[in-house]
C-alpha cells in the first residue's frame, strides 16, 4: 500500500492551500505558515525525500535544483542576503518529514544560530 501523502504533497497536489511562489515540474516553493523572518519561503521537491539524510546519489541533480530554485525566489523577492536552513531530525528543528529549504530573508541573522 503506498504511503500517505506527506503535507508537502497535498500542498503540490492543490489539496492544502498554501501561498505559492513558485512551481515546476520538479519542485514548488510557498511561503511558511509560522514566518520566522520577513521572508521566509519554504523550497520543496516534488518528490518526497524525507529528510537530508534520506537524499540518495540519483536525488543530486533534484536537490541542486532546489538551490537553484532559492536563488531565483530569493532574486524574485529582492533579496542579496539571505539564509538558505535545512534541518534534519527532530533534534535540529525538523517537524515535516519532506525534504525542504528554508529561504529566510528581510533581516540580519546572527552566527552562529541559537
Ligand atoms: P521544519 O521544522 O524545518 O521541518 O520546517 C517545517 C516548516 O513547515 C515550519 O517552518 C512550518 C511550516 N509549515 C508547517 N505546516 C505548514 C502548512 O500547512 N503550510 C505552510 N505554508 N507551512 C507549513
Amino acid at each position: 500500500m503506498a504511503d500517505d501523502p506527506t503535507l508537502f504533497e497535498r500542498i503540490a497536489s492543490g489539496d492544502i492551500p498554501a501561498d505559492l511562489v513558485y512551481e515546476d515540474d520538479r519542485a514548488i516553493a510557498f511561503r511558511d505558515i509560522h514566518p520566522v523572518a520577513p521572508t521566509h519561503i519554504l523550497v520543496v521537491p516534488r518528490k518526497p525525500i524525507p529528510r537530508a539524510d534520506a537524499i540518495e546519489p540519483e536525488d543530486e541533480g533534484l536537490v541542486g535544483h532546489l538551490f537553484t530554485v532559492a536563488r531565483q525566489v530569493a532574486a524574485d523577492e529582492g533579496l542579496t542576503d539571505y539564509r538558505l536552513v535545512m534541518n534534519c531530525g527532530e533534534g535540529a528543528g525538523q517537524s515535516v518529514f519532506h525534504l525542504h529549504l528554508h529561504l529566510l530573508g528581510g533581516r540580519d541573522f546572527s552566527w552562529p544560530p541559537g
